[in-house]
This record gives C-alpha cells, structure tokens and sequence, in this order.
C-alpha cells in the first residue's frame, strides 16, 4: 500500500531518502521506471506533489525539472534526476563544470538529446564561420555563450525561456540553439541543424549536504539497486552449444562477458555447453556470427536483477 500527503508537511523520519524528480513531462516516465526497476514502488494520484514508498524508506516530490538542481543543491532532496543540460547549464552559471559541480552517480541513457545549432533552410550555411556577426535565440545562454567562447565566435546572444524555435520567424534571431532529439520540430519550422553543442541525457544527482549515518545507510542501499537495475537491463545472459575446439572464438564474440560457465554435453564428447553474462546487448549479427563459429541452440535471456 502506498500512502501520499499532499502539500502536507514532510514528516522527518532520520532514514528516510528524499528523491526529486520531474512531476510531468520526457523524464517522468523513465524515473518512475528505474524506481521500479529497484523494487521501490510509489503511485502518486493526481496533483500529488509528494509522496512516499511503503516498501523504502524513500519520498518522493514531484517538481518541474528546472527546479531539481536547485532543490538536490540546497539538501532540500538528497536525489534528483534530471538532464545533464540543466546541469551543465547552472555548472557553467557557477564557473565550474558538470562533474565538478555535481555529485553524478550515474548516467541513465534515458531522455537522450543534444542541443543545437540551427539556421532557416535558406541561410547559406557552410561553417561556423557563416553564423558570425549572427543572433542566435536559446534558452541556454551559459552552455551556448561557452561554446562561443571556446570556438572563438562572433555571435549575439538572445536569451528566450520557451518556444525557441519561432524566433527566427519573428525576426528577433538569425538561428537558434535549442534541444533536438527527432529532429520534428526543426523540420516543422524550416530549420536545419548545423552545429551540435551539447549533448545530454538524464542522469542521477546527489546532494553534496552531508548526511545522517541513518540516511547514509539507506542512500547506499538506494545506489546500490540502482546499480544492480542498470547493470541487469544492459546484461544480457546467453546459453548456447558449441564444438569444444571453438570454445575460444566463442568467447571473444560474446560481448562484455566475463569467465563463462562451460558444462559438459551428456553423449556427446565433442561438444559443450556455455553459458555466459553478457554486460552488453547482444545482437542478431552477434548470434549471426556465433553460429559461423559452430554454435547452435543459442538462448538470449534478459537479467532482471544483479547484485555484484
Ligand atoms: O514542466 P517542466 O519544466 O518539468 O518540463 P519541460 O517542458 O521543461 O521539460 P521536458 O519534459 O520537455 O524535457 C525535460 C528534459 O528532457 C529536458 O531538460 C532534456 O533533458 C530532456 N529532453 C530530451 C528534451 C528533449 N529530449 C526534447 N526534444 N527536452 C526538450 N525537448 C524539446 C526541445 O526543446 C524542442 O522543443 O523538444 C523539441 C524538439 O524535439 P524533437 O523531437 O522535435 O527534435
Ligand atoms: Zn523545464
């Protein structure tokens, strides 16, 4: 059963973790799934901002994303996750950089985009050098501004919080540099990208506030199955037949497996049986060339969980 308060005061319990994460929107539905994926189940209804597991000892707040560095920051949530453009983005305001100005505990490989450069598809674009004297409309003037800097550019900054890609339009920019991921939006709007300057994904954050011994212990636990769920959804377990003398070409086809199980065949000398953890996907051209190599009976099973 899971209980929810909404806008209620949180109650202080020493172990319990708070984790922020986005209430609606492209990194809600993976957060909620790698919570999952470690066994923490926590159903808010509708409107609820915060909300609380039965089976951790962790609470939720449901926020929008831009207000997740902040809140993970301060302490206010010992855990958020969220893209690694808003990261970098509040890192650069800083003066620093995404890793020194974050604790990243991992990169989930989820609410993959990168953000862009793009030009109106009649702007005579060949490099970089094509965008100077140029304004360019973003919402990230600090990874944008770097990116300038770095690459010794003459641009105009327009700094814009939302629907980016209208500005050429309006005539307020030449281009823009705003998040891509299909590429749909530019399409609708008659843009083409040109200049890759970032690229994010979502990722899990710690506060850099110290915590209880209590809190330590559970935050470890929470780290750790997050771990084990990341490291089970890449895995891949694999089982297959093989003459003994393949046994080492066999092996170095199977991607990211460590010391494979060998069993022997009852009735059949020449042959064996190998199991094996695969850390890496495994793929139709991989079973291809396994059975070039003498394997049959090849079985690919997902791993659920690991614990290393
Ligand atoms: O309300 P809240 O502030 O929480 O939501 P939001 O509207 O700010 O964020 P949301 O849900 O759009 O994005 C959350 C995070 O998802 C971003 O911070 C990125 O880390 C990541 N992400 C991944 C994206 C995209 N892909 C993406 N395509 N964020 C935004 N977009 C937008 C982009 O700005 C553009 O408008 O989608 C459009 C382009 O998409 P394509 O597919 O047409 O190229
Ligand atoms: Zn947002």
């Amino acid at each position: 059963m899971v209980k929810c308060y909404e806008g209620a005061e949180m109650k202080t319990v020493n172990n319990r973790i708070r984790i922020a994460i986005q209430k609606t929107g492209r990194l809600s539905e993976e957060s909620f799934r790698l919570l999952a994926g470690c066994g923490i189940y926590v159903k808010p209804r509708k409107e609820q901002l915060f909300c609380h597991s039965d089976n951790f000892p962790l609470d939720l707040l449901l926020v929008r994303d831009d207000d997740i560095p902040n809140l993970v920051a301060e302490g206010t949530c010992d855990f958020g996750i969220v893209g690694t453009n808003l990261l970098q983005e509040k890192a650069l305001q800083n003066s620093s950089d995404l890793e020194s100005n974050n604790e990243i505990i991992r990169y989930l490989g989820f609410a993959l985009c990168r953000l862009a450069i793009a030009v109106p598809k009649s702007f005579s674009y060949q490099n970089l050098s094509s965008l100077k004297k140029c304004r360019i409309a973003t919402s990230y003037p600090a990874i944008l501004s770097d990116y300038i800097k770095k690459n010794k550019l003459d641009i105009e900054i327009t700094t814009l919080t939302g629907s980016v890609e209208i500005a050429p339009r309006l005539g307020i920019a030449d281009g823009i540099c705003d998040l891509v991921s299909t590429g749909g939006t530019l399409e609708a709007n008659n843009l083409r990208e040109v200049e890759v300057v970032f690229k994010s994904q979502a990722v899990l954050i710690k506060s850099p506030k110290p915590f209880s011994s209590e809190k330590q212990r559970t935050a470890r636990l929470f780290q750790n199955r997050v771990e084990g769920s990341e490291l089970a959804n890449g895995s891949k377990y694999i089982m297959l037949h093989a003459p003994k003398s393949a046994l080492s070409i066999i092996v170095s086809l199977l991607p990211g497996a460590e010391r494979p199980t060998v069993l022997e065949l009852q009735g059949d000398t020449k042959r064996i049986a190998i199991h094996a953890l695969c850390r890496e996907n495994i793929f139709w051209e991989t079973m291809e060339s396994l059975k070039k190599a003498g394997a049959s009976s090849i079985l690919v099973l997902p791993v659920e969980k690991m614990l290393t």
